[in-house]
């Protein structure tokens, strides 16, 4: 029989990346969108066969009417006010979103009268729920958050393990590191990186302006962990699991490995706010620091342990750091290259 899912958040890096993963295994996918006045980032448009609907996280009607009318089996949350330093902002709104919107969603599970195993429920927990504990970090560790975002998550985490303790319901959390790919928000650190090293290849821009260049991540690439996060819905008892890599890698890495897919080696010089990072044969100034970039708190080493997906799941990720650079500057380079046509053509 046909499998059904639900995906909120569909319109993110995440969830178009897993619409089509659950796609070509055969799935009916539902996907809930945001209503937004203006566009938004146009990931899914070329996606055929999804079945889209309007629905909100801070909406518990809507989420139990949703749930009633599509019968989903398997629930992917992955809508999220995502943005750590955001959330530092806004972070009543992250709140009714990361922590309070899985509590309406498992809270429709109950009012539709999901029973065992009929509905099974994937949380995106995250490891930034780790906050300042020391590294590696595996389903053991401590959680010390150090965010607004990180704090909501948390609560999203505890109460998906009380719904299936305390209700008997399949609710599984995955405790994701950061993952990547060319469809990346802009926002992020990696695909800001990028996306910057390819206008300024394009002479569209001077440099890149960062935060904290010595913070240290988990870098793994997304298409591997949607996977991942099919595979713990598969698993007879719902349980959490960590996804990583297992490699860590500070911001200053990713620019310099981004940077030699262009063949640009970077020298760094000064301290602090002061540093600037310089093209090597020609002196020019590529990397400055802005204030604006750092936190107000600051979480500076993620590296994860995913020792248990691999031993239960049989899950391993698949491209290396470099691998994942790689992907991303080649589909940066070609978004670029078609700006330069387009300007020529103007030109004509
Ligand atoms: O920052 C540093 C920044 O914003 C990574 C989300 O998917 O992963 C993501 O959260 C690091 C931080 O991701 C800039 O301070 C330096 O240390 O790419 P990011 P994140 O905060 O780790 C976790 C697992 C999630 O769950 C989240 O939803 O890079 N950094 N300079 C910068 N970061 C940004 N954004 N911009 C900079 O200019």
């Amino acid at each position: 029989m046909t499998k059904r899912a639900l995906i909120t958040g569909i319109t993110g890096q995440d969830g178009a990346l897993l619409a089509e993963i659950l796609l070509a295994k055969g799935y009916e996918v539902h996907g809930m969108r945001l209503y937004s006045a203006v566009p938004d980032a146009g990931r899914i448009e070329s996606i055929d066969g999804l079945n889209l609907h309007y629905g909100d996280m801070t909406d518990g009607g809507n989420i139990t009417r949703l749930l009633d009318t599509i019968q989903p089996d398997e629930i992917y949350n992955l809508a999220a006010m995502s943005h750590v330093h955001v959330s530092f902002a806004v972070p009543e709104a992250a709140a009714n979103i990361n922590a309070l919107g899985p509590l309406r969603i498992l809270e429709a599970m109950r009012t539709i009268g999901a029973t065992e195993n009929q509905i099974r429920f994937y949380q995106a927990s995250s490891s930034e729920m780790f906050g300042r504990s020391p590294a590696p970090q595996n389903e053991m560790t401590n959680f010390e958050p150090c965010s607004p975002y990180g704090t909501a998550k948390l609560y999203a985490y505890w109460m998906t393990r009380n719904y299936r303790e305390a209700y008997g319901l399949y609710a599984a959390n995955g405790i994701l590191f950061n993952h990547e790919s060319p469809l990346r928000g802009e926002e992020f650190v990696t695909r800001k990186i990028t996306k910057a090293i390819c206008e300024i290849e394009a002479g569209l821009r001077d440099k890149i302006s960062l935060g904290n260049l010595d913070s240290k991540r988990d870098w793994g690439h997304a298409k591997d962990y949607m996977e991942g996060i099919w595979q713990i819905l598969q698993a007879p008892e719902a349980d959490d699991y960590v996804l990583a890599t297992g490699e860590a890698h500070s911001v200053r890495d990713f620019v310099e490995v981004a940077f030699s897919y262009i063949g640009t080696e970077i020298i760094w010089e000064g301290d602090g706010i002061n540093e600037v990072g310089r093209d090597k044969i020609t002196g020019n100034i590529l990397i400055d620091i802005k204030s604006e970039f750092f936190r107000p708190k600051e979480v500076n080493y993620l590296l994860g342990d995913a020792t248990k997906a691999r031993e239960k799941l049989g899950w391993s990720p698949s491209y290396s750091f470099e691998g994942l650079v790689e992907d991303m500057m080649r589909a940066d380079r070609v978004v670029k290259s078609r700006i330069e046509l387009q300007s020529k053509i103007r030109a004509v």
